[in-house]
This record gives structure tokens, sequence and C-alpha cells, in this order.
């Protein structure tokens, strides 16, 4: 089985951690295109959007990392991720999807400034406040949802401690962590000690530490960042109007699939 992913990317690991939790086995590749929203070659025929990650099982090829993850979990039910109470279900899943819209925009958001220096001076200094400000706001939902519990499920970890586990361990590398001894700081120090978490984690460190050279690619080498839905949207409404503007003019972001055939946001000049 081939995992496109990118080591970084808070949805792969949240599809590696729950692959190896399951003990399944996969190979994991960087698309060769990645970043380029080129439409040729097989990363773009698995998934369109050419967005990372996609699962290849024989002949399934699958995209989105939520859908991947019911593959999975349907596929290798056990142990299971999910608990069997259709409202214990749903709350993991409601969990998943703050984590992979609102909380992933933020870190998102923060790494625009921190790796690919899309502001500097007073911007930069409003765009992180207000990175750490949501990511406050958020994980004390988080915290809420967790309570006393030593995972977000209950008792065994699950579905929801993979889809949180990526977008907390983000703000821990960024200095945005929860508060030292807090319940979600105890449960951080916890999922980052089981295998799957911990493998992903370092993949995840080594990534983290080549990024100041593969940022320029940004910059400087033709790759365009995509800028999309609730990324999008935090760089709006936190103040990063004109990080977007520069973008389109420098021509170093771009928007989904598919492209527009004319405008600033298009595909070709
Ligand atoms: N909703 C998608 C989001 C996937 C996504 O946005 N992946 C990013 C990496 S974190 C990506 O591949 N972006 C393509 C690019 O930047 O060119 C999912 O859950 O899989």
């Amino acid at each position: 089985m081939l995992l496109y992913e990118h080591p970084l990317s808070s949805y792969a690991q949240k599809v590696k951690i729950v692959l190896r939790e399951k003990g399944v086995a996969f190979t994991a590749e960087l698309p060769e295109t990645f970043g380029t929203g080129r439409s040729d070659g097989p990363f773009a025929a698995a998934n369109p959007r050419t967005e990372v990650p996609v699962l290849i099982d024989g002949e399934a090829r699958i995209f989105e990392s939520t859908v991947i993850l019911e593959y999975i979990e349907e596929s290798w039910p056990v142990p299971p991720l999910l608990p069997r109470d259709p409202a214990a279900r749903a709350f993991a899943r409601m969990t998943e999807e703050v984590c992979d819209t609102q909380y992933e925009a933020v870190n998102w958001g923060f790494g625009e400034i921190l790796w690919f220096r899309r502001a500097t001076g007073a911007l930069a200094d409003r765009l992180r406040a207000e990175a750490a400000a949501q990511t406050t706001v958020l994980q004390d939902w988080l915290a809420g949802r967790l309570g006393e519990a030593d995972w977000f499920g209950g008792p065994s970890f699950g579905w929801a401690d993979a889809a949180a586990a990526p977008m907390v361990n983000r703000s821990v590398h960024y200095g945005l962590g929860p508060p030292e001894g807090s319940p979600l700081a105890r449960w951080h120090a916890r999922v980052r000690e089981r295998p799957a978490v911990a493998q992903t984690f370092r993949e995840f460190d080594a990534a983290a530490a080549r990024m100041a050279e593969a940022s320029d690619l940004y910059t400087t080498g033709g790759r365009r960042r995509e800028y999309r839905d609730h990324r999008l949207e935090w760089m709006v409404k936190s103040g990063g109007v004109d990080v977007v503007l520069a973008g389109l003019r420098d021509r170093n972001i771009r928007f989904p699939w598919p492209g527009a055939a004319t405008g600033p946001g298009a595909d070709t000049p």
C-alpha cells in the first residue's frame, strides 16, 4: 500500500498514526509534483486536488484524510478507533472536524509567517498574535472535551486522539502549546509516547528542520502555495488580506482545483 504524503502535513500525520496504530504496512512517498498544482503524473491522477494524503490500495485511490480514515477503519476494524455508541462516534468525528478545519487553519497561518515569510514587521506581529489567541480558544475547547479522561474517546486511544495529536503537537513546535501541567499538556505528553505517534512526530521534526531551504522554493523557485477554504479565511479574517494580494501579484499562491482560466488566480498568466 502506498501513501502519498508530506511529513509536515497534519492530515497525512493523522493517517500515518492510524495506519501504525492498526499495524497496517505502507510505503510513504512525497509526490514528485507536490506543491506545484500540476495536473500530470500519478499523483494528480489519484487526486485532482493534488493534495496529500492519498492512499493507494490496489485499485482504490482514496483522497481526503477523513475518507481515508473511514476506509482504514472499515478495512482493518481491529483495534477499533471509533467507539460503538453513535453519540460517542459523533463526538469523535466532531473533534476531528474542528481539528481539520479551524485548528489546522491557525497552524497553517502561523507557518505562513514563520516558514514562508509572508509578512514582516507589524503585520507579522499581528498575525502571530491572532494565531496565538485563536490557538488558546481551540485548546480550551479541546481541553473541555477531554475533561479528566486520558483520551478524547474515554478509556482508550481513538479517532479523535489521532486527529488532535498533529494539531496540538504543531502548536507545541511553534511555542504555542497548552499550559504546562494542564490536562491537555499531559494528554500531549501521553499521546507522543505511543510508538505510532512518536514515529510520526520524529518524521515531522526531521522535515521541519529542513523547512528553511524548502520554503525558498515558494518565493524564488516557482512553486505556489495553495490558499484554500479555512486557510484562506484565516488569513483574511486575521488581517492578512494584503498577504493574499501580494501572493496573487507575485504568483506564488494558487487556489484549489479546478483552476480559473483567467484572472489573478488563474493557473497560467
Ligand atoms: N481536506 C484535505 C486537506 C489536504 C491538504 O490540504 N493537504 C495539503 C498539505 S497539508 C496539500 O497537499 N496541499 C497541496 C499544496 O499545497 O500544493 C484532507 O483532509 O486530506
